[in-house]
Parts: structure tokens; C-alpha cells; sequence
């Protein structure tokens, strides 16, 4: 069984990160190894939530980890608490990478043009610089903007996404792809560039037009899981974008209306065949 080590914090009630990529990640058949950055009562966007800082566990729980020869087939990191916590992902992936590990990061720190409220611009190039040390990226386009000193747009074209992947690819990382980029009315989807063959890829499908937190983890989490176990780039952000749109349907379809968080739970068997048929 292929084994993934997912970077990201706990936050305890609020479906995304963690709570999300274990569950996911384990559902698509991969082993699912989680380094906790922090342990949070709420994700941050909720008003008053706790924090514990797991900083300093991190290298120990690393050290114990070389001693047992464990290897990981991808590293996957998503939203990580501070400076500090990104230099060790960088020393991780100096440990554990190589050719046979994918590095997937999904650069989580903002959204519809603003930085989430725990991070300023500084952090966002540091970001930038782990970004560099990836075999792919899946920033969103206000990501995007931060790591590349360009300004945010809610309309563009598609010169516009392009000059943007191409900012991106020049951080360093094999390939970049954008999401929540919309082409025309009413689609969404990804827009990617992979460096090594010099080809872009496109996926677009139904735009609903609902905001729900953790659906990029939802779909970074398929991404991974369904590289991981062997689909191409262009199968695995299909099914992604997908699995992340029929979730985000039926959570509407909740009258709970769970702002927090989508019924990924809800959709997992979907999930399940979907992949199992493309692995066909
Ligand atoms: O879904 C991304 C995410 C993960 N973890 C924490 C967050 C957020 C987004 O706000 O606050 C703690």
C-alpha cells in the first residue's frame, strides 16, 4: 500500500486539514501518516478559538521516524502556522524527498483576494520559497497573487492565468496548477502548467455558486491521494474538481447549511467508485 505523510494542523471541530485529508486520503486505499503542526479547538474562522503550538514536536517526531526507516511515497502539506513551521517542512522534504517521494503542496493561507487572519505578506514569500522545493503546487489564484507579487483580479482572461502559472513555475516547482479559476460564466476549475513536458491542462466544470471552509482541503486531499495511486495529472484534478462539486451539492442540499465545513462524509462512497473506475 502506498503511504502519504500529510503536514497540516488539528483543528479539532471544523472539517478541514487534518480532519479532513485522514479520512479522504484513507478512503482513496493510501496509507494516511499525520505530522500535526498545531492543535486548534476551531479552525481560524471561527472567533475565539484555541491554539496549542506543536512546533517543537515536529523534528523530534521526524528524528523518531528516520530511525524507523519509514518512507513515504508523497508528502502532502497544506496550511501550516508560522515562519517557523515552514523551514522545518522545508528540512522534512530534504529528509524524507527524493525521487520516489511526490511533494504536494497546497499553499493555504488566503482566499478571494485577502490572507487569512493569522498570516501577512512576509509569510506568504516564505511560502513562496517551500513552494519552490515542490513537484507540484495547487495555490488558488489570491495564493497565487501573494507568492508572486501580482494583483489580485475577481475578472480576468485567460493571459491573465497563464502569466500567473508562469510566475508560478518560476518559484521553481514542477508543476503549477490554479484553482477556483473560472473561465467562463457558470464553470470553475483548474488551470495547470506542468514545466517538465511544457503543457497546460484545463479542467472546468459547474461553478456553484455557494462558499462552504475546507473545500480546497477536500480537494488537495483527492489530488494527492489520487496521484499517489497512479492516476495522471490530468485524471486526478478531474477527479477532484468533481468530487469537490457533487460535496459542496449535497451539502447544500443539508438544511443544517454547515458554513464550516462540507458533508465530504456524505460523498466518500461516490468517491470511492469514481476512483476505482478510473483506475480501470
Ligand atoms: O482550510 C484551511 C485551513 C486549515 N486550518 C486552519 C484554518 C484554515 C483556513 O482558514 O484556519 C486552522
Amino acid at each position: 500500500m502506498k503511504r502519504i505523510l500529510t503536514i497540516q494542523d488539528i483543528s479539532c471541530f471544523g472539517k478541514c486539514s487534518t480532519t479532513v485529508a485522514l479520512p479522504v486520503i484513507s478512503a482513496m486505499g493510501v496509507e494516511t501518516v499525520i505530522l500535526p503542526t498545531a492543535v486548534l479547538s476551531t479552525h481560524t474562522m471561527f472567533k475565539g478559538f484555541t491554539v496549542r503550538d506543536l512546533t517543537e514536536d515536529l523534528l523530534p517526531i521526524c528524528e523518531h521516524w528516520k530511525k524507523e526507516g519509514f518512507h513515504f511515497d508523497a508528502i502532502y502539506t497544506g496550511y501550516l502556522g508560522s515562519a517557523e513551521e515552514i523551514e522545518i517542512a522545508k528540512k522534512i522534504f530534504d529528509e524524507f524527498g527524493g525521487d520516489d517521494t511526490l511533494i504536494f503542496i497546497d499553499p493555504v493561507m488566503a482566499d478571494n483576494g485577502k490572507l487569512y487572519p493569522a498570516f501577512d505578506e512576509a509569510y506568504a514569500k516564505l511560502n513562496a520559497g517551500l513552494c519552490g522545493k515542490a513537484d507540484i503546487i495547487v495555490p488558488n489564484i489570491t495564493e497565487a497573487c501573494f507568492m508572486t507579487d501580482t494583483e489580485y483580479k475577481e475578472e480576468y482572461d485567460e493571459e491573465y492565468v497563464k502569466t500567473l502559472l508562469g510566475k508560478l513555475a518560476a518559484l521553481g516547482a514542477k508543476t503549477v496548477v490554479l484553482t477556483g479559476v473560472s473561465l467562463s460564466a457558470g464553470n470553475t476549475g483548474v488551470y495547470g502548467y506542468d514545466t517538465v513536458n511544457d503543457k497546460y491542462f484545463i479542467y472546468q466544470n459547474e461553478h456553484i455558486d455557494a462558499a462552504f471552509h475546507g473545500t480546497g482541503d477536500i480537494f488537495a486531499s483527492v489530488c494527492v491521494g489520487a496521484l499517489t495511486r497512479g492516476l495522471s495529472l490530468d485524471d486526478a484534478f478531474k477527479l477532484a474538481a468533481d468530487y469537490t462539486k457533487d460535496t459542496i451539492r449535497v451539502t447544500l442540499d443539508n438544511p443544517e447549511k454547515p458554513w464550516y465545513g462540507v458533508d465530504f462524509e456524505a460523498t466518500i462512497p461516490e468517491l470511492v467508485n469514481s476512483l476505482s473506475d478510473a483506475l480501470k
